[in-house]
């Protein structure tokens, strides 16, 4: 249930800085905010102030700026009260020391975030929407939550809830009357509106591999043989020596995992063992986890030495590359000796490419870009970062209306129909957020961070 102390944290991270943050929240802070700086009259609202930090007993922790926010209009919907100290972590801790000794609360990670949730001021998507936000790792990833912050996911539900509602009550008329049927023209439509339900359902489960991308990073795979530049090439991306470089074949054993920014995506590129008849296990192992990785990679650079023949890929891997997901790289230009492009990756994106020199690095980004906006399209002004919580209702919310849709094709009585309605709706219901789910709430909140 919704504690009615007061909360507090440091809401920066610990370590030097110019400025920390507390953050209050509760029906202490106005009262607080006139003590701790020797008011005369209550702080109002919505003002930063210059004061004096004086501890309870009386000692001068700090010259601070402090801003108090009054019920409802603070980001958790209680009276809130902001004191910006200087970042010294000793500073904000005996500040915090403090403000526990007046009777304060430590806040539990994601609490502040819990209250706005448990007063109105978002729904759990909007929640959500802030740990995206603050973990985001690139352009795109910021945008999403951003917008998701807004109440795009929200708004989207709300309207889906209406129109089921709207469905729900029609239906639930007849339930009274069993021995009409509903016109057949009524029952058309209301077959039409739940099948559009179901098409916008499968459209966002299906987007959740576009938001595990934008969470994670594109999962990038570099493959080819022993010796083509694999690593070279991944230093070449980094910036830095990462992966060790020799012309011994097989110097990569296991796979190495760095991430990196290019243009608006955040990308996790896998550098691999080079592929070709194992010499030892250790290498057989290698091989065997390059394997295992592209099953799940979302794209490939396939790095060719350009002076030989192309090599012949397993089966495993030559099946997982399309021209969609894979950029062939044909390294080592500088050599000058480049042999004949292999025809079979003809239709692929080709480009020529020194990892010892940097040379074709702008155009290997370019096409990386490229790539990567072709295979994930998607219409950014409703993209939606569906996570695992709201996969789940989802499914359950499609399975509802598949299964209210067979019962109305089956001309089953109202009230089994409205039931598998009810259930839809509930599944909506969880996406948003009940707030008797206790459980539900006290795992999703604990994964913020404290003094959100
Ligand atoms: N001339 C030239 N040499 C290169 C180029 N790229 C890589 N090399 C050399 O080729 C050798 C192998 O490079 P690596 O990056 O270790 O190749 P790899 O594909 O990671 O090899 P394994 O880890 O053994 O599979 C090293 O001697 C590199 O200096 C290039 O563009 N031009
Ligand atoms: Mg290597």
């Amino acid at each position: 249930m919704h504690r009615l102390d007061t909360i507090v944290a440091v809401a920066t991270p610990k370590g030097e800085s110019a400025i920390a943050m507390l953050r209050a929240s509760g029906p202490d802070c106005a009262n607080l905010a006139q003590s701790i700086f020797n008011r005369k009259r209550p702080a109002p609202p919505r003002y930063s102030y210059h004061g004096t930090y004086v501890s309870i007993d009386g000692e001068a922790l700090d010259d601070v700026v402090y801003c108090f926010y009054q019920e409802p209009k603070s980001f958790t919907g209680e009276d809130t009260l902001e004191i910006m100290c200087h970042g010294n972590p000793l500073i904000a801790s005996k500040v915090l020391e403090d403000l526990l000794a007046r009777g304060c609360l430590q806040a539990e990670p994601g609490e502040f975030s819990r209250r706005a949730f448990l007063n109105g001021r978002m729904d759990l998507t909007q929640a959500e929407a802030v740990m995206e936000l603050i973990q985001a790792r690139s352009d795109k990833a910021i945008k999403a939550a951003n917008n998701q912050l807004r109440g795009a996911f929200g708004r989207q539900l709300g309207m889906l809830k209406d129109k089921l509602l709207n469905s729900v009550a029609a239906i639930e008329a007849y339930i009274d009357f069993p021995e009409e049927d509903l016109p057949a023209e009524q029952k058309q439509a209301h077959v039409d509106g739940i099948q559009k339900l179901v098409t916008y359902c499968s459209r966002l489960i299906d987007s959740s591999r576009y938001a595990a991308f934008l969470r994670d990073g594109v999962k990038t795979l570099i493959l080819g043989e022993p010796n083509a530049g694999k690593s070279s090439l991944l230093n070449q991306l980094l910036g830095f020596e990462r992966a060790i470089v020799s012309e011994e074949p097989g110097t990569t054993r296991d796979f190495l995992r760095e991430r990196v920014i290019i243009g608006e995506h955040s990308i996790q590129l896998l550098d691999t063992a080079g592929l070709r008849e194992a010499q030892s296990g250790i290498e057989r192992e290698g091989i065997r986890r390059t394997i295992e990785l592209a099953e799940e990679a979302d794209i490939f650079l396939l790095v060719e030495d350009s002076t030989l023949p192309s090599p012949e890929l397993p089966d495993a891997i030559a099946d997982r590359l399309s021209a969609d997901n894979c950029i062939v790289i044909r390294n080592k230009i500088d050599l000058g000796n480049a042999v004949a492009a292999n025809d079979s990756f003809g239709s692929f994106r080709q480009v020529d490419f020194s990892a010892l020199k940097g040379e074709g690095l702008d155009a290997l980004r370019d096409a990386l870009v490229s790539l990567i906006d072709s295979h994930f399209s998607t219409d950014e002004d409703d993209l939606i970062l569906v996570n695992a919580r709201h996969n789940t209702a989802l499914n359950e919310l499609k399975d509802c209306l598949g299964s209210a849709l067979a019962k109305f094709e089956a001309d089953d009585a109202a009230e089994l129909v409205a039931s598998d309605m009810r259930g839809a709706l509930d599944a909506i219901g969880t996406i948003l957020g009940r707030i008797d789910n206790e459980a539900m709430l006290d795992v999703l909140f604990s994964s913020f961070c404290i003094g959100k």
